[in-house]
């Protein structure tokens, strides 16, 4: 009987070991290839990037003395990066993300306290809600907002009245990723840039799994020295793939992936 006790144990103790050691293992990066390299306004302290009806909506935010001096919500035509239309903010309000859910662009601001809903037409404020935490990223998932604090954690946020309804903490291999900033919903996983850096974790939204990394820093050397950190993802909705860009970056660049990793798996 106590041998098969022993048995026993050593099987869960197996079975402990082999999950453990399952979900200690790191995402893999993920290759990438490069489709295009477009302009981008240099003045674009881009803090949020997505696409909607044809052109790109950029959030960007007041810093630096290379920048505007302003936050701004713009219209931007993504072959050329002429910018169509754009909004101020008024000072000292700090923009962050951006993204259109239902036909309502949303944008969030760094620790003022409010998100904004604005139409992505006209770029009026329609509405300002209490938004009682530090925003940084932001993009739709399952028919709610998905919002990044640049924390590991990700919060998942009702319309009507911007509440929370689920909070994830991404983790790879097991360990929280801290800082995530800009995010993207793409082919089902959430992609987030991790500030300050060059990589983007694409995280299932399930659990907040990072089933893969994308290391984007060799696109620095085709940008003017001197600018900002990454930070901008949209998904062109005809073609599938991926424009980025950075804080003052003077291009953006249009990327796919050869292979992506599920969000089921
Ligand atoms: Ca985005």
């Amino acid at each position: 009987m106590t041998r098969v006790i022993a048995a026993i144990c050593a099987a869960v103790i197996g079975v402990i070991a082999a999950s453990s050691m399952a979900t200690a293992v790191a995402a893999p990066a993920i290759p990438w290839e490069l489709v295009d390299v477009r302009p981008h306004d240099p003045r674009a302290f881009t803090q949020g990037l997505v696409a909607h009806r044809g052109e790109l909506l950029e959030s960007t935010g007041d810093c630096c003395p290379q920048g505007t001096g302003q936050s701004s919500i713009r219209r931007v035509d993504p072959a050329t990066g002429r910018v169509l239309a754009i909004r101020y903010l008024p000072a000292p309000v700090w923009a962050e993300g951006v993204t259109v859910l239902r036909g309502v662009a949303w944008q969030l601001t760094w620790f003022d306290g409010v998100a904004y809903r604005v139409s992505p037409n006209s770029l009026r404020r329609v509405a300002t809600l209490r938004y009682p935490r530090e925003g940084w990223g932001i993009t739709t998932q399952g028919g709610r907002l998905v919002a990044s604090d640049g924390t590991a954690r990700l919060r998942w946020l009702r319309a009507r009245d911007l509440r929370v309804t689920r909070t994830v903490v991404v983790r790879d291999g097991g360990r929280p990723v801290d800082r995530l900033n800009e995010l993207e919903l793409i082919g089902g996983l959430i992609w987030a840039n991790v500030w300050p850096g060059n990589r983007i974790a694409l995280i299932r939204p399930r659990d907040g799994a990072v089933r893969g990394w994308l290391d984007l820093s060799g696109l620095r050397s085709r940008i003017a020295p001197g600018a900002d950190v990454l930070n901008g993802i949209a998904r062109d909705p005809v073609t599938g793939n991926v424009i980025v860009t950075g804080k003052n970056w003077n291009r953006m660049f249009v990327i796919r992936l050869p292979t992506t990793p599920g969000a089921t798996g």
